[in-house]
């Protein structure tokens, strides 16, 4: 058995009785009111959902397992997985073996690399990675056991096999997905002395040791954001059918690369190099208010900035913008990205519409892998992808662990809306 799954297998008979207790004796108690404004606005600030790996506070922004995402900057993806999944940090052993157990697991088979290559040029690199797991899923655990005939207190152990397996192979998957899309020669394979998240880099074909420290940040600050967010809401409903992992991560992935989501990197890129341009270089902060004025009067929002919970700048923002200073302050884009910090959230406000005029995490990270050579914007959400399927699975894997039942709000008609506010008389249903 594997460590990290000795470890959950060790915690989930308390946490069962605990949900068990919770809903027994407090099974009636309400905790959210739904008004009409949010049936319609979608479903902002209703408390309807359960997610135990990590939480969106709106001035301190992302806590994992109850650690403020600042105070986990300095650890590896592997670690970041294992306290998403566990609930506790590794200790050395558990880390060491969980990285072998991981490269153990990293080879792509071959069928998907001819898929890949076989997809048109049209073929975002976001519609590649979703096809890529889709596929991989005829190597289901959990669909096997299931037709074998599996007890619900066993769901959760395919289901992490099924993750381990998945998470193992992003990296290769990803990498090979920048290298085919955009002609950057041979796959290199993965190294055994690399990690997680150096792998990663090194597959890319950037070997540099900044770089792969970058690597390590961005998969650690994007690995998860609580339960409600597009992705991780879209896999828990498909997980919730016990469709398996891979159709739930890559259900989750393809909400993750609409623009007002996960392919905002692309769009923050886009911008900052769209400024850069009317400027020819990094803009003086005039320069940056007119631009996003323009921005803003042609009825476009600025990527990267505003935010459905967070009230504040970003703690995940701070952390890619303190890596730009310490390593390139003079760097043009990052400098671009420094200016509009300093010049955005006060037009925002100005502007008067956006709940939250503070940065999120997609407004600098694109500036420093542009930094680094990976200038292909569209490819930016593939990367924040394979972060987040570290928070996704782990909260798949929770929620079978738990032996959740699927999901299923009920829906209403605007015709029985009106009846229920009083503007028309009948009861519709
Ligand atoms: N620029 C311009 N207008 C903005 C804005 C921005 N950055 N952020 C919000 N607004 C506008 C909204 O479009 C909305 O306008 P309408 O009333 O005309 O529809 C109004 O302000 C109120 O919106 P809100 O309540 O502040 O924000 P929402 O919860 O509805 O939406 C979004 C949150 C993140 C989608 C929104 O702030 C946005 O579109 N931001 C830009 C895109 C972006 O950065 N997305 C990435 C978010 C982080 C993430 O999920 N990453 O994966």
């Amino acid at each position: 058995m594997s460590t990290i799954k000795q470890a959950l297998a060790n915690r989930i008979p308390e946490r069962r009785r605990e949900i068990a207790d919770l809903v027994k004796n407090f099974g009636d108690h309400v905790i959210s009111q739904v008004n009409v404004k949010q049936a319609y606005g979608g479903m902002r600030g209703v408390k309807g959902l359960v997610c135990d790996t990590s939480l969106v506070d709106p001035y301190k922004g992302l806590i994992i397992r109850g650690i403020p995402i600042d105070e986990l900057a300095d650890k590896s993806a592997e670690e970041i997985f294992f306290l998403l999944v566990v609930g506790e940090l590794p200790d050395e052993e558990e880390l060491s073996t969980l990285k072998q157990n991981l490269f153990a697991r990293s080879e792509v088979p071959e069928y998907v690399w001819r898929v890949m290559r076989d997809l048109p040029e049209t073929a975002h690199p976001m519609d590649m990675l979703v096809t890529a797991i889709a596929i991989l899923e005829a190597q289901s655990v959990f669909r096997k056991r299931y037709d074998q005939g599996m007890k619900k207190e066993e769901y959760w152990e395919p289901a992490l096999e099924d993750s381990l397996n998945l998470l193992a192979k992003l990296p290769s998957l990803a990498a090979g997905i920048y290298r085919i899309r955009y002609n950057k020669g041979d796959l290199i394979l993965p190294d055994p002395k690399l990690d997680w998240s150096e792998n990663y880099g090194h597959m890319l074909g950037i070997d540099t040791p900044d770089f792969l420290d970058l690597m390590r940040l961005y998969m650690v600050l994007h690995s998860d954001h609580e339960g409600g967010n597009v992705s991780a809401f879209t896999a828990h409903v498909v997980a919730s059918a016990l469709s398996d992992p891979y159709y739930a991560v890559s259900a989750g992935l393809s909400g993750l690369a609409g623009p007002l989501h996960g392919l905002a990197n692309q769009e923050c890129l886009k911008f900052v190099l769209g400024v850069m341009d009317r400027f020819d270089g990094a803009p003086t902060s005039d320069e940056m208010r007119d631009y996003t004025w323009q921005v803003l009067n042609s009825g476009r929002v600025i990527p990267g900035y505003g935010h459905a919970v967070l009230r504040a700048t970003d703690p995940r923002f701070k952390a890619f913008h303190a890596f730009g200073k310490k390593h390139f302050p003079e760097d043009p884009v990052f400098k671009t990205v420094d200016v509009g910090f300093q010049v955005i959230p006060e037009v925002l406000q100005e502007h008067g519409k956006a709940a939250n005029p503070w940065p999120n995490v997609d407004a600098g990270s694109g500036a420093l892998l542009y930094h680094y050579g990976i200038e292909e914007m569209s490819y930016y959400t593939v990367l924040f992808s394979v972060s987040r399927a570290m928070g996704i699975c782990a909260q798949l894997v929770t929620s079978r662990a738990m032996m959740e039942p699927i999901t299923r709000p009920k829906s209403v008609s605007t015709a029985w809306m009106k009846a229920e506010v009083g503007m028309t008389e009948a009861a519709a249903t």
